[in-house]
């Protein structure tokens, strides 16, 4: 039994969904340019689609998973399950209007015609907002909209903004802030649901190992104790003696987030020769 994952097959997500399964160690059959790619070491095949397709597809079942913004998952179901967020494809679904607009409120544009490809999110918030504007649907190039008279303003995925700077246009308000996400049918089958457990435990181990760093110094043997408390580490670090009298090396493992304040307080209390490396995968 394979568990289906339905990805992207061209756009901003195919090549990190598939980098994502390669450095969970899976390998594929075939290369891109079908519409199915199977997976040679582990119960996994592969569905290229077009991203709006794939939430559709995984409520139904069709595909058992599914990579995708949450931006379009939000705007096309929320009968699927979300497993993991994945860190990439980062970006906001905005409002945004001409940049003369005297905007101060999204009241301002009441009564107004907004062209979006999200007119389901778009009218909850401004439901939400108690704001009367009318949804003009479009599927691409939105952004255009207002230059050519079709709306007075956009409801658009941004993630620079130069876009919107080049169409003549300013965002004032965020919606929604969005990322790629593993999305799940409802109801999985027990034995696929073991895969999908052994999937996520593998995104797991990536997803740490990229959020931390291998760490290696030299301390005084007196200030072990205190290096030893700056080091969170998995357990406690690893000391090994140098042959210099004295001194050893400590190993532990910093997260990415708290990285500069602890390499400060290593210095502090006499750490030196502090190597910071990668770690390829991460398993607790
Ligand atoms: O063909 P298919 O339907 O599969 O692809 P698509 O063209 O609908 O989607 P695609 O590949 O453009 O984007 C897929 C997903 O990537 C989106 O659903 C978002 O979740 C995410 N994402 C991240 C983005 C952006 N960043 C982004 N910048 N999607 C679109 N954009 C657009 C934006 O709307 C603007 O027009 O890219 C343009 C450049 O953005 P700026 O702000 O940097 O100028
Ligand atoms: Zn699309």
């Amino acid at each position: 039994m394979n568990l289906k994952v339905a990805i992207q097959s061209k756009g901003r997500l195919s090549e990190k969904s598939l980098a994502l399964f390669r450095e969970c160690g899976i390998r594929f059959e075939n290369g891109k340019g079908n519409l199915k790619m199977k997976a040679t070491n582990f119960p996994l095949e592969v569905l290229l689609l077009r991203d709006d397709d794939i939430p559709e597809y995984v409520e139904s079942s069709v595909a058992d998973l599914g990579i995708v913004g949450q931006n379009v998952v939000w705007e096309k179901t929320d009968n699927v399950q979300e497993i993991k967020l994945l860190g990439f494809g980062k970006c906001r679904l905005s409002l945004a209007v001409g940049k003369d607009f005297d905007y101060q409120s999204v009241k301002d544009v009441d009564g107004l015609k907004i062209a979006t490809s999200y007119p389901n999110i778009l009218q909850k918030f401004l439901t939400k907002k108690k704001v009367n504007a009318k949804i003009h649907e479009i599927s691409g190039s939105v952004e255009i909209a207002p230059g050519i008279g079709l709306a007075n303003a956009v409801c658009d995925i941004v993630s620079t903004g130069s876009t919107l700077t080049l169409n003549g246009l300013k965002e004032v308000e965020t919606i929604l802030k969005s990322q790629a996400v593993l999305i799940a049918t409802k109801n999985l089958p027990t034995e696929k649901q073991a895969i999908l457990d052994k999937l996520t435990f593998r995104l797991d181990a990536v997803q740490k190992a990229k959020d931390n760093k291998y760490i290696l110094l030299n301390a005084p043997n007196d200030k072990i104790d205190i290096i030893s408390e700056i080091l969170p580490g998995m357990k406690s670090p690893t000391i090994v003696p140098l042959t210099e009298e004295g001194w050893s090396s400590v190993h532990s493992v910093v997260n990415e987030n708290e990285f500069w304040d602890i390499i400060e307080k290593l210095r502090e209390n006499g750490a030196q020769g502090i190597l910071v490396m990668p770690i390829e995968k991460m398993i607790l």
